[in-house]
């Protein structure tokens, strides 16, 4: 009886340390998306992309089983750091990414500098994420940078006269500063900013108030996934026939949505780093593949700093030799990066840990029966204007 208990004891033992070992070999990848709620595209586009990255680069790198772990937060901040903790001290996750929102982005950053993890933030924009903590890297964009360009093309292209309308959060008011100041040094004028409130806004009556204003044209930011019903009630209330034009950052204009806006939307311009008609090899490539994988589904900007981010981490892994030196060497094997992206060439500053890229200036067109924001002009390796430091 006695021998047979420790008989037991020793096969439990052993079982558990198997188990152990085994937990410690498998590098994990803690993602914090918004599967659920007002941004769920956000989360499947993420999703989406960190799959086939994987798909095409395998899940072994220098030798090192990398694991993937998805996890809802909802877009509910105290859920996202809830998460980002369990993922840091129960699945010891070496490095946390995703982060779709602005404020779930800023609710993580404190587990990230406590725990020392590398925080990898695929898609929140506000340029003052990144100095919320030394271990985030980000590869999604700055609202600062598309809207500074948009403030330097309109008033070349006659308009002089602008109404702001942004969701009342971050990037929102990013957007509208930094449009708005360069907007100004160009001798434009903004006659009004409007904000939106970022959970179910109603735009009509800001609209509304737009068309009694009568501006050359109405600037908007709004987040991925909301373009589409700003579209539907600025046509709607016939505001282009009343020759208020539209412009933007091209959240408004997202590929995820725009065919579903319709033709309404053709010669709409917008500024932005990513669209899936970027004329590259390497674009086309992903953009097939991407489809491939998910039933037809176009990839959009969140998708490509998703893909983007998996990227840099998988280079950092092979730089450390699977992740040897823990949080510190993967960060700065993070730092620096330089690679082609499907957008295009992109640079992660050693320095501000944020992304450096091309803005491009778009309008939506229809090509092989599709609508599409083609790239017509370029300003190169734009670094964030918004870094108080
Ligand atoms: C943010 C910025 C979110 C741009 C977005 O879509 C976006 C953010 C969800 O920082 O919260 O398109």
């Amino acid at each position: 009886m006695k021998t047979l208990l420790n008989l037991r004891a020793l096969v439990l033992a052993l079982g558990m340390a198997a188990v152990s070992v085994h937990a410690q070999d498998a590098f994990k990848i803690g993602l914090i998306l918004p599967m659920t709620g007002q941004q769920a595209t956000t989360g499947k586009q993420i999703e989406a992309a960190a799959r086939l990255f994987m798909a095409q680069n395998g899940d072994k790198v220098a030798g090192r089983k990398v694991e993937l772990i998805i996890k809802d937060d909802g877009g509910i901040p105290d859920a996202a750091k809830r998460i980002a903790q369990e993922l840091v001290v129960n699945d010891k996750v070496g490095v946390l990414g995703g982060f779709g929102l602005t404020p779930l982005a800023l609710a993580t950053a404190p587990i990230a500098t406590q725990s020392k993890t590398p925080m990898v933030v695929m898609a929140a924009a506000t340029s003052i994420i990144t100095e919320a903590s030394p271990y985030i890297v980000r590869t999604s964009f700055t609202l600062a940078q598309c809207s500074v360009a948009m403030g330097d093309w309109a008033p070349k292209n006659g308009i002089k006269r602008v109404v702001t309308l942004v969701s009342d959060y971050g990037p929102g008011i990013d957007a509208e500063r930094f449009f708005k100041e360069r907007f100004l040094l160009n001798s434009g004028q903004v006659i009004e900013s409007l904000r939106v409130p970022l959970r179910n806004p109603d735009f009509a009556p800001f609209l509304q108030k737009v068309r009694d204003l009568k501006p050359d044209a109405l600037f908007v930011f709004v987040p991925s996934g909301a373009g589409a019903a700003v579209m539907k009630q600025f046509l709607e209330r016939g505001m282009d026939k009343a020759g208020i034009k539209l412009i933007g950052t091209g959240d408004l204009t997202d590929d995820d949505q725009l065919n579903d806006m319709g033709e309404g939307t053709l010669g709409v311009v917008t500024s932005h780093h990513y669209s899936a008609m970027h004329p590259s090899v390497v674009n086309k490539k992903f953009v097939e593949a991407f489809k491939k994988a998910n039933k037809g589904m176009r990839p959009n900007f969140m998708a490509v700093g998703g893909y983007d981010g998996m990227r840099v981490i998988y280079e950092a892994l092979k730089n450390t030799k699977g992740g040897q030196g823990g949080g510190d060497a993967l960060l700065a094997a993070m730092k620096g990066q330089i690679f082609e992206s499907p957008r295009g060439q992109i640079f992660i500053d050693a320095q501000t840990r944020d992304i450096v890229q091309n803005i491009y200036l778009r309008r939506v067109e229809k090509k092989d029966g599709e609508l599409y924001n083609v790239e017509f002009d370029v300003i190169k390796e734009v670094k964030d204007p918004g870094k108080t430091k």
